[in-house]
């Protein structure tokens, strides 16, 4: 697998880290300020040039900017802006080689938490959901809405992303809820997804496999994996406990995935694709609002899947 990590589009200390790590393989987050375009190959080169300055090779957009993505999942009047915007981006990737994207389709409503703070092993904080403690937002959409504005979304963006050579990841919803107050999710379980990847047959279309949420939704991770096969572009590497309805994240070597058996079946059924460490706990000394994102348990959970990587590689 590729060994990669996310990383937000500035330099910073998490960015040393990471290379010291031994990471050579970026998921990036474009920039989301009003002087970075993302139909301009200009600006994706300035950002580009920054990591392989750094030995660092960016290889998956992570995610879909959200400043396009949130029209083209609600299906709002700035949606065919958005699309052609997505869809410009695409050239600009082929030539630099970054192959996939990251999407989802969680619309008014990103990944959500009720708590960042949540005791680990030895004070470390974690973050988590409790259905009982979420306070729903005024948003509304049906399943049915979502359902037409995502098959809208892969008829007008496949076709470019085959000529291009791009690969659309979709994401679980997270969490993985029918819905969040009058906000529904569709993208809520295994069967859903594989009609989400499979309603317009395309090789550019794919998921990824954030593997936690495929555990709290109370599918068999391994066996959703190798259902999903080569239509794995992207892993997220976490650890989970509990149910949709009230779960919380764990140190990676600490949840209900069994996270080495993991890794050798990825290497098995996906072995060219990217993999990071998802959602982090939160160490002492470091700010809780980072939550998922830390540099120290970033440290750990890197090193520990780098261990993992060996082993399974190790004849
Ligand atoms: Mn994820």
């Amino acid at each position: 697998m590729i060994l990669a990590d996310y990383f937000y589009p500035d330099p910073s200390l998490g960015w040393d880290l990471a290379v010291q790590c031994g990471v050579e393989h970026a998921v990036v987050r474009l920039p989301e300020t009003a002087d970075f375009d993302v139909a301009n190959a200009a600006h994706w080169q300035t950002v580009y040039d920054r990591f392989t300055s750094r030995g660092i090779t960016p290889v998956v957009v992570e995610p879909m900017p959200n400043a396009l993505h949130d029209h083209i999942k609600a299906g709002d009047d700035k949606r065919d802006w958005a699309i052609e915007k997505a869809i410009a981006m695409l050239p600009i990737m082929e030539r630099l080689n970054i192959r996939t994207i990251c999407f989802n389709f969680m619309a008014h409503v990103g990944w959500t938490r009720t708590s960042k703070t949540l005791p680990e092993r030895g004070g470390a904080m974690v973050t988590g959901f409790d259905l009982k403690d979420y306070t729903p937002s005024d948003a509304v959409i049906t399943a049915e809405q979502l359902w037409d504005n995502y098959t809208y979304f892969l008829k007008a963006i496949l076709p470019h992303a085959e000529k291009h050579g791009i690969k659309l990841a979709l994401h679980p919803d997270d969490p993985p809820l029918p819905k969040l107050g009058n906000v529904s999710r569709i993208m809520i379980s295994f069967e859903n997804i594989k009609k989400a990847i499979t309603m317009i047959p395309s090789p550019m279309l794919g998921v990824t496999m954030c593997q936690s949420c495929y555990k709290i939704m109370g599918e068999d991770v391994e066996k959703a994996a190798r259902a999903f096969g080569d239509k794995i572009f992207f892993v997220h590497f976490r650890n989970t406990e509990g149910c949709p309805v009230k779960f919380r994240e764990t140190f990676h070597d600490n949840g209900s995935i069994d996270m080495a058996r993991m890794i050798r079946v990825y290497e098995e059924i996906c072995p060219d694709v990217p993999v990071r460490v998802d959602h982090v706990p939160t160490l002492n000394g470091e700010n809780p609002l980072a939550a998922g994102y830390g540099d120290l348990g970033k440290l750990f959970a890197i090193g520990y899947l780098k261990g993992l990587l060996q082993m399974a590689n190790t004849k």
